[in-house]
């Protein structure tokens, strides 16, 4: 295991040259040849019947093609979009998923959603005749939020779901937390809520769809995170056999989670190429990303805590509402379960209990968002404990030691059905409050103070579960040139796999890393595995390298061993040379492959890793504008193995960026009465700039998953998870003497001004 940690300062990534010189490649730089353009027309309100779709004019304006409609997609049979929500609900009752059509019929349901797709001989006469197609609407009464949607008297958004409730269900033990409160010295309740958000990366959706009539194929130009789960969603909202779609990938610019699924518009696409039998393209501008991208997060949680007399922990209870927005995405049971898989977080409670209720409603569907709901129990837990703290008059460090999970008790078996295998809280927190100099804070604060500035510092020490994923290929091909091709069906979309991949297996075989080269997502591949998400890339495909690897070099002996006339056992290998001291010969890696390429295909199933973190921020308000800023950020992480230090680094980094962009100003509005997005453009969702976090400091801690056989646990979100609950604690520790005691996020600067304000006056 310990094989594969590498220094602090390790290789650079590979990819980055390509990637910052302009020389990658994305959905969009694809063409092919005779291509047309598509141009979505949709939705401008939130709840309305379709009266009329009339396409006449924008079918006769030069240059269009085509125009489908609802109607088109409806006869194609393309209405019923994959979901996954198979977990049973209350009283054995299943999720009620509504029907979506590829292109709205009937009714639309979210403001942006695609009712008619114009193709024309070019982008920009596609979008002109788009205008030019007349539809007539009935408005409805609409409900943009999850809470409003499941009120008495809530306009009724599907037919096929009553009450806008798709599915509610529960998990744990209700009496037994039920008993539990009832002998607690204190019961803290708090509700919060983890906000909508989008998560725009930089890469706009696009998709350049090719359909052949001789071989009944379809090839896709797109943005992607694997090929199995899009091709596995892609076939089954179509009824195209996998075999039949084909996808051609390179280079994908920011995913998130976002990029995973199948999108009814890719639906309408193959719809277009197939009539018309040329190639369609389509590019997503930023406002269509707004409007009609799968939307984050978006849970309300009602949470409340059952303590002792000493401050442990006898039990929780959560009420979730769950806002899937308008349809059920394709993957929603992910983000709703991994609430709670990490229910307990990092504390021993032993009865714990949880109640969903899942609300359709007037918004983009909500998919998973980095994370996928752990950021959001972690949040929850983090929050609900700290408020505890507070009110309990108990110092926050010491409330978590007292209930921390201790090191010898793991494997442990929380009370919601989960098994953390490896961790250490208490030496995590330790290595935490010394980096952060915590004893040190009062001094600064004085200091702040002294200079007109509220300070505050916020903790947080979360874990959370990932990696789990279905069985999972990684094929190793050697050819004649020595170099070593490491073929996976997960896609890198920033993540730097072509780097850490390499690293694994030079690394194993003894080889400089130039000499392998890493192929995701092959036209064609047959590989079996997952998607590049839920921090699983390098359990899985990681941990399978080696593997393969191992099994190259097992395959190696017995073919060099035919050569040198003696057995398999009598052959050592080294650094790309196989030896046997009974022959004076070597014969490399190469020229083993000179008959033709050696294969080796190493398949596995991993189940979750337990990475944990403590993250401590400090951060200065000025109370006359109510500005926070973040003056340090400490992560002390476990994520096991480190492969590449400096990836990891920036993964961290990226992830606790993301969350102060949700913590202090990304937002997803809509209004309520029209139901019109408020938020749809980067003027009005104020994404994190490069100053946001000016230093993070990050120091790993260790602890080796045996999940894992090169040691690792998935960490890619991590610094989501952690950092949503630490930086809303600095805030709020900023504010607490002045008399605020709760805020939910965006905790922007007009925020904390006004609750400064009305603490002042009350
Ligand atoms: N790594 C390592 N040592 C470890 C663990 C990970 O060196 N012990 C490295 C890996 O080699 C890999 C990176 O860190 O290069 C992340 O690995 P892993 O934790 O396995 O996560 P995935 O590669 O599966 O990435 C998925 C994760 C998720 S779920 C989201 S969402 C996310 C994220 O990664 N989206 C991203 N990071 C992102 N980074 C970028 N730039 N863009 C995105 O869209």
């Amino acid at each position: 295991m310990e094989a594969h940690a590498t220094p602090k300062h390790s290789e650079n990534r590979v990819e980055d040259l390509r990637l910052i010189t302009g020389a990658g490649c994305y959905a969009s730089d694809w063409n092919a040849p005779g291509q047309l353009y598509g141009f979505f027309v949709r939705a401008d309100r939130a709840h309305a019947a379709i009266l009329s779709v009339n396409t006449a004019a924008a079918l006769a304006h030069p240059g269009v093609k085509q125009v489908l409609t609802g109607a088109d997609a409806v006869s194609a049979g393309y209405t019923k979009a994959p979901h996954n929500m198979q977990m049973p609900g209350r009283n054995g009752t299943k999720t009620l998923a509504p029907l979506r059509p590829a292109l709205a019929h009937g009714k639309v349901h979210f403001v942006g959603e695609a009712l008619a797709l114009v193709v024309a001989e070019s982008a920009a006469i596609a979008r002109d005749a788009a205008d030019l197609v007349e539809i007539e609407y009935r408005d409805l009464p609409c409900a943009t939020r999850a809470e409003q949607a499941l009120a008495a008297g809530a306009p009724q958004i599907h037919a096929e779901v009553p009450g806008n409730l798709a599915l509610e269900f529960e998990a744990g033990d209700e009496p037994a937390v039920a008993a539990a409160f009832a002998k607690a010295a204190h019961v803290i309740r708090l509700k919060v809520e983890t906000t909508k958000v989008s998560p725009s990366p930089m890469e706009p959706r696009a998709c350049l769809v090719a359909y052949d009539a001789a071989s009944d194929e379809y090839t896709f130009n797109l943005c992607m995170q694997g090929v199995t789960t899009l091709r596995k969603q892609l076939s089954s909202y179509t009824q195209v056999p996998e075999e039949k779609l084909k996808f051609e990938v390179r280079d994908v610019g920011g995913g998130f989670g976002q990029r995973t699924v199948v999108y009814p518009e890719y639906c309408a696409l193959m719809l277009a190429a197939k009539a018309l039998g040329r190639p369609v393209k389509w590019t997503s501008t930023r406002l269509e990303g707004f409007l009609s991208d799968n939307h984050g997060r978006g849970n309300v949680i009602a949470g409340a805590l059952a303590l002792d007399r000493d401050g442990k922990f006898l039990a929780m209870r959560m009420d979730w509402i769950v806002d899937v927005g308008a349809y059920l995405s394709p993957g929603p049971q992910g983000h709703i379960r991994n609430t709670r898989m990490a229910m307990t977080g990092v504390y021993r409670i032993p009865a714990l209990y949880a109640s969903y209720r899942v609300a359709v409603t007037n918004s983009a569907p909500i998919g998973s968002y980095r994370g996928a709901g752990r950021p959001d129990i972690a949040y929850a837990v983090e929050r609900i404990v700290n408020h505890a703290a507070a009110e309990l008059g108990i110092d926050a460090v010491e409330l978590k030691r007292r209930n921390f999970i201790p090191p010898e008790a793991f494997p442990y078996s929380t009370s919601t059905g989960t098994s953390y295998e490896i961790a250490d809280f208490p030496g995590l927190l330790l290595q935490a409050l010394a980096q952060a100099d915590w004893d040190g804070f009062p001094k600064r604060r004085a200091q702040s103070e002294a200079a007109g500035k509220l300070r505050g510092r916020g903790i947080s020490t979360v874990i959370e579960n990932t990696g789990i994923g279905p069985q999972e290929e990684v094929e190793l091909r050697l050819a004649a040139s020595g170099v070593v091709e490491v073929h996976t069906v997960t896609k890198s979309q920033g993540q730097g796999h072509e780097t850490t991949l390499a690293m694994i297996v030079a690394k194993t075989l003894g080889i400089p890393r130039a000499q392998v080269k890493v192929v995701q997502c092959e036209a064609g591949t047959k590989l079996r595995g997952s998607h590049t998400g839920g921090s699983r890339s390098m359990v899985g495909a990681g941990g399978l390298s080696h593997v393969a690897a191992e099994k190259l070099i097992e395959q190696g002996k017995t073919l060099a061993a035919l050569e040198f006339k003696v057995e398999p056992s009598q052959v050592t290998y080294s650094q790309g040379e196989f030896r046997s001291s009974e022959s004076q010969r070597v014969i490399t890696l190469g020229e083993l492959a000179k008959a033709g390429t050696i294969s080796a295909i190493a398949e596995g199933q991993f189940n979750s890793t337990y990475p944990n973190s403590c993250h401590i921020v400090e951060i200065e308000i000025d109370p006359d504008t109510g500005a926070p800023k973040v003056v340090s950020y400490n992560a002390v992480d476990d994520c096991g193995v480190i492969i590449n230090h400096t990836i990891v680094e920036g993964q961290l980094h990226g992830g606790v960026v993301q969350g102060a962009g949700q913590v202090f100003g990304e937002h997803i509005v809509y209004d309520e009465q029209s139901g019109q997005m408020l938020s749809a453009s980067f003027m009005d969702y104020p994404m994190p700039r490069a100053g946001v976090i000016p230093s993070l400091r990050f120091v790993p801690r260790p602890t080796p998953s045996k999940v894992s056989p090169i040691g690792v646990k998935g960490m890619g979100e991590t610094g989501c998870t952690a950092s949503l609950p630490a930086l809303v604690d600095g805030v709020l520790d900023a504010l607490r003497p002045l008399g605020v005691k709760h805020l939910d996020m965006p905790l922007t600067p007009s925020k904390i001004w006004h609750a400064l304000q009305a603490a002042k006056q009350s």
